[in-house]
């Protein structure tokens, strides 16, 4: 199988094609990312050599290239990681995200299309559905509610993705997940800003008064639910995937802090987030029933592993941090 995949070189997507090439080592993946601020190649140093991975720079908005890719390695599966995906940056500048995914996801469609692709699979998230109060869960039937720019471009692209699927018969699935935690997530996230701030003696900030719930899961554990869809997913389906771990983000910011025995001093609440959701939390039920789908990540060591990754891989974040990996990528392959 040849598998295109999207945003490769960002957090999920990174984890993902490191997770199938070790899986899967017949199957030919190609990593097609623009190489934003968010993406980065030293998440997959480890797998340039391997003969079945390709990397093409390139934007998901454009046609010709993601045509020409698709045709050239006779891809059969697009899976679409492709995304801006920080809630806080589409807050201050909305426009890129539907440039990039409502009308970048649509560009990818118009060409699995054309090329008669098996599958096509949209990297969804839970927040298209809005916010949760005290109680319940998302499913499938849960109405698009999105609040943020982010959630709404999402959400729009998601929506393209049902009618190629209504209109034009294209086999397609939609994945919506809860929050991933894991190696290589980017540091202007929750736990990766909490950790590497943590040590470098930085302020921890939390906005508004911290009780916001998130329900994380394991990125591993997305990756082999992604899996389960190409191979299993029903055409035309949504999944849900969770793993009923809902936690406050005083919580995790205090279990960050324990375990790193920093000083809680550190820690600082600030403004909240102009329209922060209240809560997620995901009802799994559909992909653990239909596919089978069953998470393997304990929160605790999960979190203590990524805590340790962070320890021991200073330099990735703080080259990161610092823009200097922007500064590599410049030099190697042009402006970004
Ligand atoms: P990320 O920001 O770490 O990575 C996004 C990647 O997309 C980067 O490598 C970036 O260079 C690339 N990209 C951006 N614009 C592009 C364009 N126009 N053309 C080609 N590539 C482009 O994001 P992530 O956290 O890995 O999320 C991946 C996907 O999963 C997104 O679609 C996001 O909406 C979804 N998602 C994320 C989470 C989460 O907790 N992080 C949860 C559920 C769903
Ligand atoms: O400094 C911070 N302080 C803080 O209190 C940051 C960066 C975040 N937060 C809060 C906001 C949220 O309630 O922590 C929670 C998590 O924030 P983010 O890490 O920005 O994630 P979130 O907004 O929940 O969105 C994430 O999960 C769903 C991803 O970024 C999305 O791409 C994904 O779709």
């Amino acid at each position: 199988m040849n598998i295109l995949v999207t945003g490769g070189a960002g957090f999920i997507g990174s984890n993902f094609v490191r997770y199938m090439l070790e899986k899967y080592p017949k199957y030919k993946i190609v990593n097609y990312d623009l190489l934003t601020y968010a993406g980065n190649l030293e998440n997959l140093q480890d797998v340039q050599k391997n003969g079945q991975y390709v990397f093409v720079k390139g934007d998901i908005g454009n046609y010709q290239l993601v045509d020409y890719v698709v045709g050239t390695h006779q891809i059969d599966v697009i899976v679409n990681f492709a995304a801006e995906s920080h809630v806080d940056r589409s807050i201050s500048d909305p426009g890129i995200f539907v440039k990039t995914n409502v009308l970048g996801t649509q560009v990818l469609l118009d060409v699995a299309k054309t090329h008669g692709i098996k599958k096509y699979v949209q990297i969804s998230t839970d927040e298209v559905y809005g916010s949760l109060g005290e109680t319940g869960y998302f499913t499938e039937e849960t109405p698009l509610a999105p609040n943020s720019p982010y959630s709404a471009s999402k959400a729009g692209a998601d929506l393209l993705v049902r009618a190629y699927h209504e209109t034009y018969g294209l086999n397609v699935n939609i994945t919506r997940c809860s929050n991933n935690y894991g190696p290589y997530h980017f540091p202007e996230k929750l736990i990766p800003l909490m950790i590497t701030n943590a040590l470098e003696g930085k302020e921890l900030p939390i906005y508004g008064d911290g009780q916001n719930v998130r329900d994380w899961l394991h990125v591993k554990d997305h990756c082999t639910a992604i899996d389960l869809v190409i191979h299993k997913g029903i055409p035309g389906e949504v999944y849900n995937i969770g793993g009923h771990n809902e936690r406050t983000n005083n919580e995790i910011v205090h279990l960050i802090v324990e375990k790193l025995g920093v000083s809680k001093s550190l820690i600082k609440y600030v403004p909240d987030r102009l329209g922060h959701d209240r809560r997620y939390a995901i009802d799994p039920a559909k992909i653990t029933e239909e596919l089978g789908w069953t998470p393997q990540y304990e929160f605790d060591k999960g979190i203590e592993e990524t805590i340790q990754w962070y320890i021991h891989h200073p330099d990735w974040w703080k080259r990161v941090k610092s823009g200097e990996y922007m500064d590599y990528y410049k030099k190697q392959y042009g402006e970004t």
